[in-house]
């Protein structure tokens, strides 16, 4: 069985054949420069520095047979799945469902909602549009894995604090061992994401671990 020996706060075990890779988010509106994250006032380029190591991850897993699941935080075109609590904050002037840079913002088939092509998902891999900031909430993400029979989710995408933490709280909660790659996310607040990766391997890994994708290809490829 793989171990990641490196990864922290201590060695990772894991089986390829019953893990998953999940790349939460990578969507036009939060790393393309014009989008709705650049709008906001983000500096966009710290999202796109890690979207080479993004895409070899994929390939990776691609290449290994673990399956790739990728996510879209996104909702109807009616926003029957926007509640106020959601919708009313941010910046007043560009909310989730108006007009926005590259189409109505954060909305289910405009063109900022969907995956930037360099980490495009191909033909067989699961795409979950989901409308909250975890992938497990009001999507079929819990019955996909039990079918595949899944225990180990390895986790990718932006933002660390918001959709990935989450989603990988949410992912212990349900009995998965969760391993961040940190090279392969991101926050606009690099603040935020030290203290992300501090917050998930503390106290004896409560969340799940960390390690960089260098460390997870030399536990897959030996
Ligand atoms: C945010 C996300 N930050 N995908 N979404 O609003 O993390």
């Amino acid at each position: 069985m793989p171990q990641i020996a490196t990864a922290l706060p201590f060695g990772f075990d894991f089986d390829a054949t019953t893990s998953a890779l999940i790349v939460i988010d990578m969507q036009r509106d939060f790393i393309e420069p014009g989008g709705f994250g650049e709008t906001l006032g983000n500096d966009v380029s710290l999202l796109q520095a890690i979207v080479p190591t993004t895409a070899a991850l994929i390939a990776l897993c691609r290449d290994t047979g673990i399956p790739v699941i990728h996510t879209r935080e996104c909702h109807k075109p009616d926003l029957s799945d926007l509640p106020a609590a959601k919708r009313d904050r941010g910046a007043p002037e560009a909310r989730i469902g108006d007009p926005g840079p590259m189409g109505r913002i954060l909305v289910a088939g405009e063109r900022g909602a969907d995956i930037i092509q360099e980490v495009y998902p191909i033909t067989g891999e699961l795409v979950i549009d989901k409308p909250g900031k975890g992938a497990f909430y009001a999507t079929i993400l819990s019955d996909h894995l039990a079918r595949l029979g899944t225990r180990t989710l390895i986790f990718a995408g932006v933002t660390t604090e918001v959709c990935v933490q989450t989603t990988m709280r949410e992912a212990n909660d349900r009995g998965f061992e969760c391993v961040l790659i940190e090279d392969a996310t991101e926050s606009y607040f690099p603040a935020f994401k030290a203290a992300t990766l501090d917050m998930i391997r503390a106290q004896g890994a409560i969340v799940g671990w960390t390690a960089t994708f260098a460390e997870l290809k030399h536990a897959l490829n030996g």
